[in-house]
């Protein structure tokens, strides 16, 4: 029963959504206040991004108890009534689920560190110092991995002598898997959520669970440190301890949505990851298109070229086709603003994200809408570093600046690439905090939400939000935008992005301009295009015509 395939999810970021209590940070009585917003959208399922117990040393995505609420965000009786009202809006509730690592403040981890002979010894990574090194000097780290967040990936705790892994910070060690008992305690507390209501998991970095028991170098030359991810991404018992979490939670629950983030997958692995027959995943999250404009690093900048966008996301939507199922995303609390990415943030600001939406939700797989996504809410005016809270960005800027780079080009590409930029404020109305707090916000309002924001949008017939309200409305209503076959068209054209969907004798044609200037889309079977419905979006200058960062679909039925 895939009712996943019509859905469209709404991400929700709980610090930045709405705050109830005027400290400054979203909360849950926050998120149960707004949530007509998003039911008006039409969206179908609401992911909430960690709310659980947290130093916030990662921003909720290093917890320290799985089974509570942190204070900042409400209490279990919130999260309840939150549950409750999303439910009755006929909306389902899918929660974060960060099992790769914990918080380093996690009991589980005081235990494990408390000594080399703990029965929670082996419920994370520790290691000795290098053959023939001392503890704490420079490179006697057990590998040469990188940390996600800058430096190494391993933390000397001085009182056992010993490194403990972390691929993200210090803060976050990573869980091992190998051991029994832990997976049991993690597939212990999940279904402890399940029978709380929640309707499915959407799983951190969760192709990461599995790393080579070896822990062998990492390959390649960066320095004395390099990534080491070949050993940990998709490591050798993924699929196996997947498809036993699937067996010991999932099996014979109805109606739930699972959806595995992973860095670095392939088409091949995702299909095995999301085929139905294997029962590990409903889909996951590939990172391909967001990496197509970085070279080496994130913060190395690259201009996106449109003919590698559509040959990746063809790729995916070939690859998975028969087979396994694609998430389509643009952005999320980890990318930049979508619109000042991919579209254009100044005058055609509106239709670049009315083109971005129609050709991103007319692919086929399950849509996700980062929450101020379907405002065209864009990129921050960050000036100066203390602008700026997400420790990726504040580590990446201590780490260049002392290895020597000019600070004023790392800030640009923090500026540029940052989470921080998908993290302020959402935008509800003109007023001074934008409607988000009474408080301070932890994160500076967007100036421009004087004009872009949730009450504007919705009075507007033509805004951006009401553009994925209708695009919502028609995957639930077209079976073809779910279930059609996906064919793309013009691969070599650098600024149409053009593709089919059939279904029967319905064929839908999407047609997206990525550039500033009017195009002409030169799909194949013109004339019959020119005849065709005009489905989604206008076409003042004619079917197959496009302004400036114009989108467009038209339907045609084949005389077959
Ligand atoms: O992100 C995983 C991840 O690999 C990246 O997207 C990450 O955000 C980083 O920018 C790499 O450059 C997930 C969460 O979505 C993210 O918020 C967490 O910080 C991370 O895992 C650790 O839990």
């Amino acid at each position: 029963m895939s009712w996943w395939k019509s859905a469209v999810v709404y991400q929700v970021y709980p610090r930045s959504f709405a705050d109830s209590d005027g400290d400054g940070i979203g909360d849950l009585a926050g998120i149960a206040s707004r949530l007509d917003h998003v039911a008006e959208l039409g969206a179908d399922v609401l992911w909430l991004c960690p709310v659980y117990p947290s130093p916030q040393d990662d921003a909720g995505y290093d917890i320290s108890d799985y089974r509570a609420i942190d204070s900042t965000f409400g209490t279990l009786a919130d999260f309840d009534r939150l549950l409750a009202e999303v439910h009755a809006r006929g909306m389902k509730l899918v929660t974060d689920l960060v099992v790769n690592h914990t918080s380093d403040e996690h009991a589980w981890f005081a235990e494990s560190r408390s000594s080399r002979d703990s029965p929670r010894r082996d419920w994370y990574w520790w290691r000795p110092p290098r053959a023939g090194m001392e503890a704490g000097a420079p490179g006697a780290e057990p590998t040469n991995w990188r940390s996600a967040f800058s430096g190494p990936a391993w933390e000397l705790d001085p009182a056992t002598g010993e490194y403990y892994l972390h691929i993200f910070s210090r803060k976050q060690p990573d869980l091992n898997w190998e051991t029994p008992e832990l997976r049991e305690a993690i597939y212990e507390m999940m279904r402890w959520w399940l029978e709380r209501g929640v309707d499915g998991f959407r799983m951190d970095v969760v192709n990461f669970i599995s790393k080579d028991p070896a822990l062998p170098d990492g390959r390649g030359d960066g320095g004395a440190f390099v990534s080491g991810s070949e050993h940990y991404i998709c490591g050798p018992r993924v699929h196996e301890f997947l498809a036993e979490m699937h067996r010991e939670v999932f099996a014979g629950r109805d109606g739930l949505l699972t959806v595995g983030e992973m860095p670095g997958v392939t088409v091949e692995d995702a299909r095995l990851f999301t085929d139905p027959a294997r029962a590990e995943l409903d889909m996951v999250f590939q990172f391909e298109h967001v990496q197509l404009d970085q070279g080496a690093t994130k913060w190395d900048l690259r201009p996106l070229a449109l003919r590698d966008l559509k040959a990746s996301l063809g790729r995916w939507q070939a690859g998975l086709a028969e087979r396994g199922w694609n998430s389509l995303y643009w952005g999320n609390h980890d990318q930049p603003r979508a619109v000042s990415r991919f579209g254009d943030d100044g005058e055609h600001r509106v239709r670049a994200a009315k083109m971005l939406a129609t050709v991103l939700q007319m692919h086929r797989g399950t849509p996700y809408v980062y929450q101020g996504e379907e405002l065209g809410m864009t990129n921050a005016p960050f000036a100066r570093l203390e602008d700026f809270r997400d420790i990726e960005s504040l580590n990446h800027y201590a780490e260049s600046v002392a290895a020597g780079a000019d600070p004023e080009h790392v800030l640009a590409s923090l500026r540029r690439m940052g989470r921080d930029n998908a993290r302020t404020p959402m935008q509800w109305d003109a007023s001074e905090r934008a409607g988000f707090t009474t408080g301070t916000p932890w994160l500076a309002v967007n100036p421009n939400h004087v004009e872009i924001n949730a009450e504007a949008a919705r009075a507007d017939p033509d805004s951006v939000f009401h553009h994925y309200r209708r695009l919502i409305e028609l995957r639930h209503s077209e079976p073809v935008v779910a279930h059609g076959d996906f064919t793309m068209l013009l691969p070599d054209d650098e600024r149409v992005y053009a593709f089919t969907r059939r279904l029967g004798d319905v064929e839908l044609l999407v047609l997206g301009n990525f550039s500033g200037a009017a195009a002409e889309a030169a799909v194949p079977s013109g004339e019959r295009w020119r005849a065709a419905e005009v489905l989604v979006g206008e076409a003042p200058d004619g079917p197959l015509s496009l302004r400036p960062w114009e989108g467009r679909v038209l339907k045609a039925r084949s005389a077959r």
